[in-house]
């Protein structure tokens, strides 16, 4: 499989970008061909074609006139620069691989794992065939996040289902510090006001017994109006955008995921999921409230009630029965529902 063309930070930035993110950073400046040419050590006529290059790839952001070129104020893009500067990690997103638009980010995650670093962030700004669970398709219009972290941790595949979970409560916490009331939905979601704001999909590659990288796919609706959503969608999910009535900054929102996963990730990987308990189950939805689960590979028949009590020491959800006997349902293939 090819990836499309992603850009390495640090690494293999061409000159055009680093005159987008020039432009980006300074929101609202004219700078003037012969600035733009001085700062980038090319000539006017090579400014001229590198803006017009971005252009072409679709950065409608900037406006160029003879006197120079800007991005007016309030632009939302991504940007490498942006994230970084941020970033209060060790390990996580300190490489960047950024592409405008790719099918999905999990997928090309999984071949530029080969060549990447632990804690590689990989992200675009629409995908076209984003993923969800079993095959379900994850809706990725322009405005949301889609980032995948490549990770290369030595702990057994055993071990990693919870994981879903942990980055979960990463991107809550985010959430929250972005204002809002965001609690995560067993095992890979994270709801605000009872709708879906993001989604998570763990993938593992392993061979004999061993992980060879692990890819943790976010899926946030940042500033996306879920009323742009298909139908089935729409009425069940929502976005920071619908949340706040105001235009987020994604570049704060992915480092902000990113300073709060990595931490976890690093006790996580120490002590497994037993010691996060405590401060994730407070974060869990429903609670003490009536559930259904069912196993979606299975089918309708399968479906089980009871009310939730919490989290096991490996992150199977517990159900206590109207007889009061408690059942455990590891991750895999199921899907919880409000009663
Ligand atoms: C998930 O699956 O929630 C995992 C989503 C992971 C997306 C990220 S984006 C970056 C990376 N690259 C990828 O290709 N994927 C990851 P699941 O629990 O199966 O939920 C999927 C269901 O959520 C769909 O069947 C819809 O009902 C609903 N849905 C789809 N798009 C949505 C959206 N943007 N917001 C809220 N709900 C959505």
């Amino acid at each position: 499989m090819n990836t499309p063309d992603y850009i390495r930070f640090p690494g293999n930035t061409r000159v055009k970008y680093d005159i987008l993110y020039m432009l980006l950073e300074s929101q609202g400046r004219v700078f003037s061909w012969d600035e733009i040419a001085g700062r980038t050590g090319i000539t006017v006529e090579e400014a001229k074609r590198n803006i017009q290059s971005l252009l072409d790839e679709g950065f409608s952001v900037i406006t160029a006139s003879e006197a120079g070129c800007t991005v007016s104020e309030g632009q939302d893009s991504l940007s490498a620069p942006g994230i970084y500067s941020q970033l209060r990690t060790q390990v996580l997103g300190r490489q960047i691989c950024y592409t405008l638009t790719t099918a999905s980010t999990n997928d090309d995650a999984r071949v530029l794992a080969e060549s990447c670093p632990d804690g590689t962030l990989v992200i675009c700004e629409t995908q076209t065939k984003g993923k969800g669970r079993l095959g379900r398709q994850w809706e990725s219009p322009r405005g949301g996040i889609f980032m995948s972290l490549i990770l290369k941790p030595e702990i057994q595949p055993a071990r990693i289902p919870p994981l879903a979970l942990v980055a979960g409560y990463a991107t809550a916490r985010a959430l929250e510090r972005a204002g809002l009331n965001a609690v995560v939905k067993w095992p890979n979601d994270v709801l605000v006001q009872g709708r879906k704001l993001a989604g998570i999909l763990c993938e593992i590659s392993a061979q004999q017994g061993r992980i060879q990288y692990l890819i943790v796919g976010i899926g946030i609706n940042a500033n996306i109006p879920a009323a742009l959503m298909p139908p089935g969608v729409r009425e069940r999910s929502t976005s920071v955008l619908d949340q706040t009535g105001k235009i987020t900054d994604r570049n704060l929102l992915i480092a902000g995921v990113l300073n709060e996963f990595e931490p976890c990730y690093l006790r996580f990987l120490e002590s497994g999921l037993e010691d996060l308990i405590p401060e994730i189950e407070p974060k869990l939805a429903y609670v003490g409230s009536p559930v259904m689960i069912h196993n979606a590979a299975l089918g309708s028949e399968e479906i089980q009630h009871g009310i939730l009590q919490g989290l096991d020491s490996d992150g199977s959800l517990l159900l206590s029965s109207s007889a009061g006997e408690i059942k455990r349902f590891a991750a895999g293939d199921l899907s919880l529902r409000p009663k």
